[in-house]
């Protein structure tokens, strides 16, 4: 299903009047303390959130699933999804394939079908936490960390075909995440864990192709209670460290603790070089994998602050950062879902762009705690969503991106084409 360009004008056309009433008194208070609404729009027309494949469909809980309806049941469906959220948006142009659900039987058609959609190839991520069919060994007990060297080959195995994959495909980069880790004291012994992640994460980061990167992603605990392979952003930069240069930390917002500081674990990755990308979602209690900005809206903000002064102060050269939606849909339609959390993002953008970074910096330098909090907040409680539309009417992408998605019943016609019980294949 491809949204047709005049229906997104006549909505624009509907909503023009009302919006140029609010983007233009707001551009004129920027303009008054001297902000460049235009820079702006122009870093967020750039700014591109890949959707990854596997939440697309309905996520589940470990106690049940309850099919969405009109779920897409294969790659070149998935696909299509993405360009739905794209052309509504215009800030969706990449996906993110998870391997094996993700096989293309024709990569060249699937090229084709995503660049007529405007949409590109992120990092291709590998999954050693479920045994693939036909598998020779179990990763039930580890994969890359694991005791017995024939699984970790097996493992490094699979993570070099997704290599394969993402080549074929355009792609560059894989994300390796890891459900290795123990559930009970003494079930592993900590050093030698570490060693053997290390030592087979190198051997994939020896196959990486020149122009490609190797994202670590970090999470303290879950589906292991007691320790993980990878708990945090320590040893996630250790062992990117032990790669080498392609090789970086990974930060998915649901991979912490509560009340970390998030904000502070990003500052420090990016002066040292080495955030390679971003999962985006939100969290209340672990990995929740809510809609972005739904429970944390500042500390979202706050990141973004970080990130934006780590983008314009960029000492150690950190390389263009992969961003990425990592969210799951239980209760809500995942296309409308992934639309908030877009929405969500671009807000915590838009405004952390509006922060006074020589304001902030003499409050800092005069220890003025009170005034720094301000520069701040004062970003932070700017309605910024005019400068949202606006980019989108620029770009030819709806004003009001879920209105119109309601208005053309979009999720009824998807469950007229493929079915209510299609199922996407993923988490
Ligand atoms: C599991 O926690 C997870 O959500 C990780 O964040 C990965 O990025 C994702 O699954 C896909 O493997
Ligand atoms: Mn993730």
């Amino acid at each position: 299903m491809k949204i047709q360009d005049y229906l997104i004008s006549s909505h624009n056309e509907e909503l023009a009047g009302n919006h140029s009433e609010q983007f233009d008194f707001l551009k004129y208070q920027l303009d008054k303390k001297g902000i460049d609404v235009e820079s702006i729009i122009d870093r967020l027309t750039d700014f591109q959130v890949a959707i990854p494949s596997w939440a697309l469909g309905a996520g589940g809980t470990r106690f049940g699933r309850f099919s969405y309806g009109g779920e897409p049941g294969n790659l070149e469906q998935k696909i299509d999804d993405v360009g739905i959220i794209h052309a509504l948006t215009k800030s969706a142009g990449a996906i993110s394939l998870h391997i094996p659900w993700d096989i293309p039987k024709d990569a060249n058609a699937i090229k084709e079908q995503a660049k007529s959609l405007g949409i590109i190839f992120d990092a291709v991520n590998s999954n050693t936490f479920q045994d693939q069919q036909n598998a020779t060994f179990s990763f039930k007990f580890g994969s890359l960390c694991h005791i017995d060297k024939s699984v970790r080959q097996q493992a490094i195995d699979h993570n070099i075909e997704v290599i394969e994959y993402g080549k074929a495909l355009g792609s560059k980069s894989i994300t390796v995440w890891l459900a290795d880790g123990s559930t009970f004291p003494g079930q592993h012994n900590f050093r030698t864990a570490f060693q053997n992640t290390q030592k087979s994460l190198h051997e994939i980061y020896q196959q990486l192709p020149e122009d490609w990167r190797m994202f670590i992603e970090y999470k303290p605990f879950e589906p292991n209670f007691y320790s993980m392979a990878v708990p945090d952003w320590g040893t996630s930069l250790l062992l990117a460290e032990a790669c080498g240069d392609k090789a970086f930390t990974l930060v998915d917002l649901g991979h912490h603790l509560p009340n970390t500081n998030i904000e502070q674990i990003v500052a420090i990755l990016m002066l040292k070089g080495k955030l390679g990308g971003f999962h985006f979602n939100d969290s209340k209690y672990g990995d929740d994998d809510l809609t972005c900005g739904s429970i944390h809206p500042y500390q979202l903000f706050l990141i973004f602050n970080e990130l934006v002064f780590g983008m314009e102060n960029n000492v150690s050269g950190n390389p263009p950062l992969a961003w990425m939606i990592d969210a799951s849909h239980n209760v809500k339609d995942p296309l409308e879902d992934l639309m908030q959390s877009l929405e969500a993002i671009n807000l915590a953008y838009g405004k952390a762009l509006l922060v006074d970074q020589k304001a902030l910096e003499a409050a800092q330098f005069e220890n003025d705690v009170t005034i720094s909090q301000e520069v701040l907040q004062n970003a932070f409680r700017t309605d910024v969503r005019p400068i949202l539309r606006e980019t989108r009417l620029r770009n030819g992408a709806a004003i009001d991106p879920l209105v119109l998605y309601r208005k053309l019943k979009i999720r009824e016609s998807l469950i007229k084409e493929r079915g209510k019980n299609s199922i996407a294949s993923g988490l």
